[in-house]
Protein backbone atom coordinates (compact mmCIF):
# COMPACT_ATOMS: atom_id res chain seq x y z
CA UNK A 1 0.00 0.00 0.00
CA UNK A 2 1.47 3.55 -0.74
CA UNK A 3 0.63 5.35 2.47
CA UNK A 4 1.09 8.48 0.48
CA UNK A 5 -1.80 7.94 -1.52
CA UNK A 6 -4.78 9.72 -0.81
CA UNK A 7 -8.05 8.01 -0.22
CA UNK A 8 -10.52 9.90 2.51
CA UNK A 9 -8.65 10.97 5.70
CA UNK A 10 -11.80 10.96 7.87
CA UNK A 11 -13.57 7.98 6.21
CA UNK A 12 -15.56 6.25 8.95
CA UNK A 13 -14.29 8.20 11.97
CA UNK A 14 -16.82 7.90 15.10
CA UNK A 15 -18.22 11.60 15.71
CA UNK A 16 -16.80 13.07 12.52
CA UNK A 17 -19.10 16.21 10.93
CA UNK A 18 -18.73 17.47 7.41
CA UNK A 19 -17.55 20.60 8.64
CA UNK A 20 -14.05 18.51 10.33
CA UNK A 21 -12.65 16.74 6.78
CA UNK A 22 -10.94 19.97 5.46
CA UNK A 23 -9.02 20.70 8.40
CA UNK A 24 -5.96 19.81 7.16
CA UNK A 25 -5.07 17.04 4.21
CA UNK A 26 -1.62 15.25 5.60
CA UNK A 27 -1.17 13.40 2.50
CA UNK A 28 -0.39 16.80 0.81
CA UNK A 29 1.69 17.34 4.13
CA UNK A 30 3.45 14.26 3.84
CA UNK A 31 5.00 15.61 0.61
CA UNK A 32 7.13 18.26 2.47
CA UNK A 33 9.32 15.36 4.50
CA UNK A 34 11.04 13.50 2.15
CA UNK A 35 12.05 11.02 4.69
CA UNK A 36 8.28 9.59 4.55
CA UNK A 37 8.91 8.58 0.79
CA UNK A 38 10.93 5.55 2.69
CA UNK A 39 10.96 1.74 2.23
CA UNK A 40 12.54 -1.07 4.04
CA UNK A 41 12.21 -4.40 2.15
CA UNK A 42 9.23 -3.13 0.30
CA UNK A 43 6.89 -1.88 3.30
CA UNK A 44 6.54 1.92 3.40
CA UNK A 45 7.91 3.86 6.18
CA UNK A 46 5.09 3.94 9.19
CA UNK A 47 7.11 6.84 11.48
CA UNK A 48 5.07 6.78 15.04
CA UNK A 49 7.81 8.05 17.06
CA UNK A 50 6.97 11.46 16.99
CA UNK A 51 7.39 12.23 20.75
CA UNK A 52 10.92 10.95 20.33
CA UNK A 53 11.85 13.29 17.83
CA UNK A 54 9.76 14.40 14.73
CA UNK A 55 10.69 14.43 10.84
CA UNK A 56 11.67 17.60 9.32
CA UNK A 57 10.33 19.20 6.28
CA UNK A 58 12.13 20.44 3.00
CA UNK A 59 11.89 23.80 4.46
CA UNK A 60 14.15 22.93 7.16
CA UNK A 61 16.65 20.80 5.47
CA UNK A 62 16.89 23.74 3.09
CA UNK A 63 17.57 26.36 5.55
CA UNK A 64 20.63 24.31 6.89
CA UNK A 65 21.67 23.74 3.66
CA UNK A 66 21.17 27.19 2.48
CA UNK A 67 23.08 28.69 6.11
CA UNK A 68 26.39 26.40 5.26
CA UNK A 69 26.01 26.73 1.39
CA UNK A 70 26.28 30.02 1.55
CA UNK A 71 26.16 32.84 4.50
CA UNK A 72 28.20 30.10 7.20
CA UNK A 73 29.70 32.38 9.95
CA UNK A 74 29.47 33.25 13.68
CA UNK A 75 27.39 35.30 15.05
CA UNK A 76 27.55 38.59 17.09
CA UNK A 77 31.31 38.79 16.50
CA UNK A 78 32.30 39.83 13.63
CA UNK A 79 31.62 42.61 11.12
CA UNK A 80 32.11 40.69 7.99
CA UNK A 81 29.26 40.21 5.28
CA UNK A 82 28.82 36.87 6.35
CA UNK A 83 28.67 37.46 9.85
CA UNK A 84 26.02 40.20 9.69
CA UNK A 85 23.83 37.73 7.68
CA UNK A 86 24.05 35.07 9.83
CA UNK A 87 23.37 36.99 12.87
CA UNK A 88 20.51 38.40 11.21
CA UNK A 89 18.87 35.49 10.34
CA UNK A 90 19.48 33.99 14.02
CA UNK A 91 17.76 37.25 15.66
CA UNK A 92 15.38 36.28 13.04
CA UNK A 93 14.74 33.64 13.96
CA UNK A 94 14.32 34.33 17.98
CA UNK A 95 11.53 37.03 16.99
CA UNK A 96 9.81 34.36 15.07
CA UNK A 97 10.03 31.97 17.88
CA UNK A 98 8.71 34.33 19.85
CA UNK A 99 5.88 35.24 18.00
CA UNK A 100 5.09 31.58 18.06
CA UNK A 101 4.55 31.37 21.93
CA UNK A 102 3.00 34.11 22.13
CA UNK A 103 5.96 36.74 23.87
CA UNK A 104 5.46 40.07 23.23
CA UNK A 105 9.40 40.39 23.14
CA UNK A 106 12.05 37.94 21.96
CA UNK A 107 14.84 39.27 24.41
CA UNK A 108 13.02 36.45 26.32
CA UNK A 109 13.53 33.69 24.10
CA UNK A 110 16.88 32.03 25.04
CA UNK A 111 18.31 29.07 22.78
CA UNK A 112 19.16 26.35 24.69
CA UNK A 113 20.28 23.22 23.56
CA UNK A 114 16.81 20.98 24.55
CA UNK A 115 14.44 21.35 26.71
CA UNK A 116 16.20 19.42 29.11
CA UNK A 117 18.91 21.86 29.10
CA UNK A 118 15.86 25.04 29.76
CA UNK A 119 14.67 23.49 33.09
CA UNK A 120 18.25 22.85 33.98
CA UNK A 121 18.69 26.40 33.82
CA UNK A 122 16.21 27.75 35.63
CA UNK A 123 16.55 25.14 38.38
CA UNK A 124 20.33 26.05 38.63
CA UNK A 125 19.56 29.80 37.76
CA UNK A 126 16.81 30.44 39.70
CA UNK A 127 16.98 27.55 41.96
CA UNK A 128 20.05 27.97 44.15
CA UNK A 129 19.27 31.63 44.86
CA UNK A 130 15.69 31.73 45.56
CA UNK A 131 15.32 27.99 47.49
CA UNK A 132 16.67 27.31 50.71
CA UNK A 133 15.62 24.64 53.29
CA UNK A 134 11.85 24.62 54.41
CA UNK A 135 10.95 25.62 50.52
CA UNK A 136 9.00 23.08 48.60
CA UNK A 137 9.30 21.93 44.71
CA UNK A 138 5.99 20.86 43.59
CA UNK A 139 6.37 18.83 40.48
CA UNK A 140 3.88 15.72 39.52
CA UNK A 141 4.17 12.42 38.93
CA UNK A 142 3.76 12.46 35.22
CA UNK A 143 7.26 14.28 34.56
CA UNK A 144 9.58 13.37 32.38
CA UNK A 145 12.83 13.14 34.21
CA UNK A 146 13.93 16.36 32.54
CA UNK A 147 11.82 18.19 35.18
CA UNK A 148 12.15 15.66 38.15
CA UNK A 149 16.16 15.17 38.50
CA UNK A 150 16.89 19.00 37.98
CA UNK A 151 14.70 19.80 41.10
CA UNK A 152 16.02 16.89 43.21
CA UNK A 153 19.63 18.24 42.60
CA UNK A 154 19.01 21.72 43.60
CA UNK A 155 17.00 20.65 46.64
CA UNK A 156 19.59 18.65 47.70
CA UNK A 157 21.91 21.36 47.75
CA UNK A 158 19.23 24.10 48.71
CA UNK A 159 18.08 21.40 51.91
CA UNK A 160 14.32 22.29 49.82
CA UNK A 161 11.83 19.28 49.48
CA UNK A 162 10.35 18.15 45.94
CA UNK A 163 6.22 16.84 46.37
CA UNK A 164 4.53 15.40 43.82
CA UNK A 165 1.01 15.58 42.56
CA UNK A 166 -0.48 12.19 41.97
CA UNK A 167 -2.39 11.29 38.77
CA UNK A 168 -6.35 9.58 38.64
CA UNK A 169 -6.63 6.39 37.48
CA UNK A 170 -7.66 8.10 34.20
CA UNK A 171 -4.36 9.02 34.18
CA UNK A 172 -5.55 13.37 34.97
CA UNK A 173 -3.59 15.26 37.35
CA UNK A 174 -5.50 14.66 40.96
CA UNK A 175 -6.57 18.75 41.08
CA UNK A 176 -7.75 18.31 44.90
CA UNK A 177 -4.95 16.92 45.47
CA UNK A 178 -2.78 19.83 44.08
CA UNK A 179 -4.73 22.14 45.85
CA UNK A 180 -4.00 20.06 49.16
CA UNK A 181 -0.15 20.17 48.39
CA UNK A 182 0.00 23.68 46.72
CA UNK A 183 1.32 26.05 50.00
CA UNK A 184 2.90 28.65 51.41
CA UNK A 185 6.09 27.20 51.20
CA UNK A 186 5.47 25.70 47.89
CA UNK A 187 8.10 28.16 45.61
CA UNK A 188 7.75 26.16 42.41
CA UNK A 189 5.36 24.28 40.11
CA UNK A 190 6.95 22.00 37.91
CA UNK A 191 4.54 20.83 35.21
CA UNK A 192 4.39 18.91 31.68
CA UNK A 193 2.17 20.17 29.38
CA UNK A 194 1.23 17.44 27.29
CA UNK A 195 2.50 13.99 29.15
CA UNK A 196 4.60 12.19 26.52
CA UNK A 197 3.27 8.80 27.85
CA UNK A 198 -0.49 9.43 29.21
CA UNK A 199 -1.61 12.06 26.57
CA UNK A 200 -2.88 14.12 29.08
CA UNK A 201 -3.16 18.20 28.24
CA UNK A 202 -2.92 19.55 31.77
CA UNK A 203 -4.64 22.67 32.52
CA UNK A 204 -1.99 24.82 32.74
CA UNK A 205 -3.78 27.71 33.16
CA UNK A 206 -5.66 26.93 36.04
CA UNK A 207 -2.54 25.56 37.54
CA UNK A 208 -0.79 28.88 37.10
CA UNK A 209 -3.27 31.01 38.64
CA UNK A 210 -3.72 28.78 41.89
CA UNK A 211 0.45 28.57 42.22
CA UNK A 212 0.30 32.30 41.82
CA UNK A 213 -2.50 32.83 44.68
CA UNK A 214 0.43 30.48 46.64
CA UNK A 215 3.31 33.03 45.88
CA UNK A 216 5.29 30.01 43.68
CA UNK A 217 6.45 30.57 40.11
CA UNK A 218 5.42 28.09 37.13
CA UNK A 219 8.28 26.17 35.06
CA UNK A 220 6.45 24.51 31.94
CA UNK A 221 7.58 21.71 30.05
CA UNK A 222 6.01 22.32 26.82
CA UNK A 223 8.53 19.50 24.93
CA UNK A 224 5.09 17.77 23.38
CA UNK A 225 2.65 20.51 23.71
CA UNK A 226 4.43 23.49 21.53
CA UNK A 227 4.37 21.10 17.86
CA UNK A 228 0.85 20.03 18.59
CA UNK A 229 -1.39 22.68 20.01
CA UNK A 230 -1.51 26.22 20.16
CA UNK A 231 0.96 27.36 23.39
CA UNK A 232 0.43 30.88 24.42
CA UNK A 233 2.59 31.96 27.26
CA UNK A 234 0.54 34.88 28.10
CA UNK A 235 -3.01 33.20 27.75
CA UNK A 236 -1.22 30.64 29.58
CA UNK A 237 -0.14 33.14 32.16
CA UNK A 238 3.25 30.75 33.70
CA UNK A 239 6.75 32.01 34.49
CA UNK A 240 9.05 29.70 32.01
CA UNK A 241 8.33 27.70 29.51
CA UNK A 242 10.99 24.79 27.91
CA UNK A 243 10.95 22.80 24.63
CA UNK A 244 12.98 21.45 22.04
CA UNK A 245 13.24 21.97 18.14
CA UNK A 246 13.95 18.54 17.05
CA UNK A 247 9.82 17.30 18.14
CA UNK A 248 9.12 20.90 16.49
CA UNK A 249 9.83 19.42 13.06
CA UNK A 250 13.40 21.28 13.42
CA UNK A 251 16.55 20.20 13.85
CA UNK A 252 18.28 18.25 16.97
CA UNK A 253 20.37 20.76 19.06
CA UNK A 254 18.67 23.82 19.69
CA UNK A 255 15.78 24.60 22.08
CA UNK A 256 13.99 27.59 23.95
CA UNK A 257 14.00 28.90 27.25
CA UNK A 258 10.84 31.28 27.67
CA UNK A 259 11.09 33.08 30.71
CA UNK A 260 9.64 35.94 31.98
CA UNK A 261 12.07 38.93 31.91
CA UNK A 262 11.59 40.17 35.75
CA UNK A 263 12.80 36.72 36.58
CA UNK A 264 15.51 36.32 33.50
CA UNK A 265 16.74 39.78 34.26
CA UNK A 266 17.21 39.02 38.15
CA UNK A 267 18.85 35.48 37.70
CA UNK A 268 22.33 34.95 37.95
CA UNK A 269 24.40 33.52 34.78
CA UNK A 270 23.90 29.40 34.27
CA UNK A 271 27.11 28.97 32.18
CA UNK A 272 30.03 31.46 31.81
CA UNK A 273 32.10 32.16 28.62
CA UNK A 274 32.67 34.01 25.35
CA UNK A 275 29.29 36.66 24.56
CA UNK A 276 27.56 36.21 27.44
CA UNK A 277 29.76 39.01 29.19
CA UNK A 278 29.66 42.53 29.08
CA UNK A 279 33.24 43.65 30.96
CA UNK A 280 36.02 40.71 32.06
CA UNK A 281 38.46 41.97 34.14
CA UNK A 282 40.87 40.51 36.73
CA UNK A 283 38.46 41.55 39.47
CA UNK A 284 35.57 40.22 37.78
CA UNK A 285 33.21 40.27 34.93
CA UNK A 286 30.14 42.07 34.72
CA UNK A 287 27.43 40.41 32.44
CA UNK A 288 25.91 41.15 28.69
CA UNK A 289 21.71 41.61 29.07
CA UNK A 290 19.68 39.13 28.23
CA UNK A 291 18.79 37.03 26.32
CA UNK A 292 22.99 37.00 25.67
CA UNK A 293 23.61 36.38 29.05
CA UNK A 294 21.98 33.23 28.98
CA UNK A 295 24.20 31.89 25.46
CA UNK A 296 27.43 31.18 26.68
CA UNK A 297 29.72 30.23 23.91
CA UNK A 298 29.03 29.81 19.99
CA UNK A 299 25.14 28.70 19.60
CA UNK A 300 23.66 26.00 17.05
CA UNK A 301 23.60 28.74 14.72
CA UNK A 302 22.15 26.83 11.84
CA UNK A 303 20.04 24.71 14.00
CA UNK A 304 18.57 27.81 15.09
CA UNK A 305 17.67 29.10 12.14
CA UNK A 306 16.31 25.41 11.32
CA UNK A 307 13.88 26.07 14.13
CA UNK A 308 12.96 29.27 13.07
CA UNK A 309 12.20 27.71 9.41
CA UNK A 310 10.36 24.63 11.15
CA UNK A 311 8.26 27.38 13.66
CA UNK A 312 7.00 29.23 9.73
CA UNK A 313 6.19 26.20 9.01
CA UNK A 314 3.94 24.72 11.77
CA UNK A 315 2.29 28.40 11.60
CA UNK A 316 1.48 28.14 7.65
CA UNK A 317 -0.11 24.54 8.38
CA UNK A 318 -2.12 26.10 11.27
CA UNK A 319 -1.39 24.91 15.14
CA UNK A 320 -5.22 24.92 15.82
CA UNK A 321 -5.93 22.79 12.67
CA UNK A 322 -2.93 20.42 13.81
CA UNK A 323 -4.22 20.04 17.25
CA UNK A 324 -7.87 19.27 15.24
CA UNK A 325 -6.79 16.75 12.51
CA UNK A 326 -4.50 14.94 15.48
CA UNK A 327 -7.49 14.77 17.62
CA UNK A 328 -9.46 13.02 15.19
CA UNK A 329 -6.87 10.50 14.38
CA UNK A 330 -6.03 9.67 18.22
CA UNK A 331 -9.92 8.96 18.49
CA UNK A 332 -9.57 6.96 15.28
CA UNK A 333 -6.61 5.28 16.52
CA UNK A 334 -8.01 4.27 20.10
CA UNK A 335 -11.01 2.75 18.38
CA UNK A 336 -8.58 0.61 16.89
CA UNK A 337 -6.46 -0.31 19.51
CA UNK A 338 -8.80 -1.12 21.60
CA UNK A 339 -9.93 -3.98 19.18
CA UNK A 340 -6.63 -5.87 20.49
CA UNK A 341 -7.08 -8.80 22.70
CA UNK A 342 -5.33 -8.27 25.71
CA UNK A 343 -4.34 -4.50 25.24
CA UNK A 344 -3.93 -2.25 28.36
CA UNK A 345 -4.14 1.38 27.07
CA UNK A 346 -2.58 3.56 29.38
CA UNK A 347 -4.43 7.61 30.02
CA UNK A 348 -7.06 9.73 29.66
CA UNK A 349 -10.06 8.64 26.88
CA UNK A 350 -10.95 12.35 25.17
CA UNK A 351 -9.17 15.28 25.29
CA UNK A 352 -5.78 14.05 25.00
CA UNK A 353 -3.49 14.28 22.50
CA UNK A 354 -2.10 12.39 19.71
CA UNK A 355 -0.12 9.74 21.32
CA UNK A 356 -1.06 6.33 23.04
CA UNK A 357 1.03 3.55 25.26
CA UNK A 358 0.22 0.17 25.90
CA UNK A 359 0.74 -2.81 27.28
CA UNK A 360 0.03 -6.37 25.41
CA UNK A 361 -0.76 -9.03 28.14
CA UNK A 362 2.35 -11.75 28.30
CA UNK A 363 4.48 -9.81 25.83
CA UNK A 364 7.16 -7.18 26.88
CA UNK A 365 7.13 -3.72 25.30
CA UNK A 366 10.83 -4.63 23.82
CA UNK A 367 9.06 -7.45 21.72
CA UNK A 368 6.44 -5.59 20.51
CA UNK A 369 8.63 -3.19 18.79
CA UNK A 370 10.84 -5.72 17.72
CA UNK A 371 8.00 -7.22 15.96
CA UNK A 372 6.53 -4.01 14.58
CA UNK A 373 9.64 -2.91 13.21
CA UNK A 374 9.33 -5.95 10.80
CA UNK A 375 6.39 -4.19 9.17
CA UNK A 376 8.38 -0.84 9.12
CA UNK A 377 6.32 0.51 11.56
CA UNK A 378 8.74 2.64 14.57
CA UNK A 379 7.61 2.92 17.61
CA UNK A 380 9.12 3.26 21.13
CA UNK A 381 9.16 0.60 23.80
CA UNK A 382 10.51 1.26 27.46
CA UNK A 383 9.91 3.58 30.39
CA UNK A 384 9.79 7.15 28.22
CA UNK A 385 12.14 8.58 30.73
CA UNK A 386 9.30 8.59 33.03
CA UNK A 387 10.17 6.10 35.43
CA UNK A 388 8.03 7.31 38.27
CA UNK A 389 4.75 7.63 36.00
CA UNK A 390 5.58 4.48 35.00
CA UNK A 391 6.09 2.74 38.90
CA UNK A 392 2.57 4.31 39.32
CA UNK A 393 1.27 2.42 36.66
CA UNK A 394 2.81 -0.41 37.82
CA UNK A 395 4.60 -1.11 34.91
CA UNK A 396 8.00 -1.06 34.08
CA UNK A 397 8.24 -0.46 30.88
CA UNK A 398 5.09 0.42 28.17
CA UNK A 399 5.21 0.34 24.04
CA UNK A 400 3.91 3.91 22.89
CA UNK A 401 2.57 5.28 19.58
CA UNK A 402 2.99 8.77 18.77
CA UNK A 403 1.42 10.69 15.96
CA UNK A 404 2.27 13.99 14.03
CA UNK A 405 0.23 15.59 11.30
CA UNK A 406 1.81 13.50 8.73
CA UNK A 407 0.91 10.43 10.33
CA UNK A 408 -3.05 9.23 8.52
CA UNK A 409 -5.77 6.27 9.19
CA UNK A 410 -4.16 3.76 7.06
CA UNK A 411 -0.77 4.03 9.07
CA UNK A 412 -2.94 3.60 12.31
CA UNK A 413 -4.35 0.59 10.41
CA UNK A 414 -1.25 -0.46 9.46
CA UNK A 415 0.24 -0.15 13.22
CA UNK A 416 -3.04 -2.41 13.98
CA UNK A 417 -2.84 -5.28 11.81
CA UNK A 418 1.11 -5.12 13.01
CA UNK A 419 0.41 -5.61 16.44
CA UNK A 420 -2.28 -8.19 16.22
CA UNK A 421 0.69 -10.49 14.43
CA UNK A 422 2.39 -9.76 17.37
CA UNK A 423 -0.65 -10.62 19.72
CA UNK A 424 -1.10 -14.22 17.59
CA UNK A 425 2.54 -14.47 17.18
CA UNK A 426 3.07 -14.52 21.20
CA UNK A 427 -0.28 -16.59 22.18
CA UNK A 428 0.83 -19.15 19.31
CA UNK A 429 -1.77 -19.35 17.49
N1 LIG B 1 9.90 16.87 28.38
C1 LIG B 1 9.09 16.02 27.78
C2 LIG B 1 7.63 16.06 28.08
C3 LIG B 1 9.59 15.11 26.85
O1 LIG B 1 8.76 14.27 26.25
C4 LIG B 1 10.97 15.11 26.57
C5 LIG B 1 11.59 14.12 25.63
C6 LIG B 1 11.77 16.04 27.22
C7 LIG B 1 11.21 16.91 28.12
C8 LIG B 1 13.23 16.15 26.95
O2 LIG B 1 13.45 16.62 25.67
P1 LIG B 1 14.94 16.78 25.13
O3 LIG B 1 14.77 17.27 23.75
O4 LIG B 1 15.60 17.77 26.02
O5 LIG B 1 15.57 15.43 25.21
N2 LIG B 1 10.87 12.95 25.50
C9 LIG B 1 11.20 11.86 24.81
C10 LIG B 1 10.32 10.80 24.65
O6 LIG B 1 9.18 10.77 25.09
N3 LIG B 1 10.92 9.84 23.91
O7 LIG B 1 12.15 10.25 23.61
C11 LIG B 1 12.35 11.50 24.17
Amino acid sequence: MDLSEKTDPVAGAAGETPASRSILDPYALRKDFPILSRTSNGKPLVYLDNAATSQKPEVVLSALDSYYRTYNSNVHRALHILSQEATGAYEAARTILSRFIGAPDPATCIFTKNATEGLNLVANAWGRANLAAGDEILITEMEHHSNIVPWQMVAEVTGAKVRYVPITDEGRLDMEALDKLLTPRTRVVGVIHVSNVLGTINPVAEIARKAHEAGAIVVLDGAQSVPHLPVNVVELDVDFLAFSSHKMYGPTGVGVLWGRRELLEEMQPFLGGGEMIEFVAKEGTTYNKIPYKFEAGTPSIAEVIGMGAAAQYLQGVGLSSIHEYESSLIRYALERLESLEGIQIFGPRDERAALVSFSLDGIHPHDVSTMLDQDFVAVRAGHHCTQILHAVLKRPATTRASFAFYNTREEVDVLVESLRKAVEFFSGR
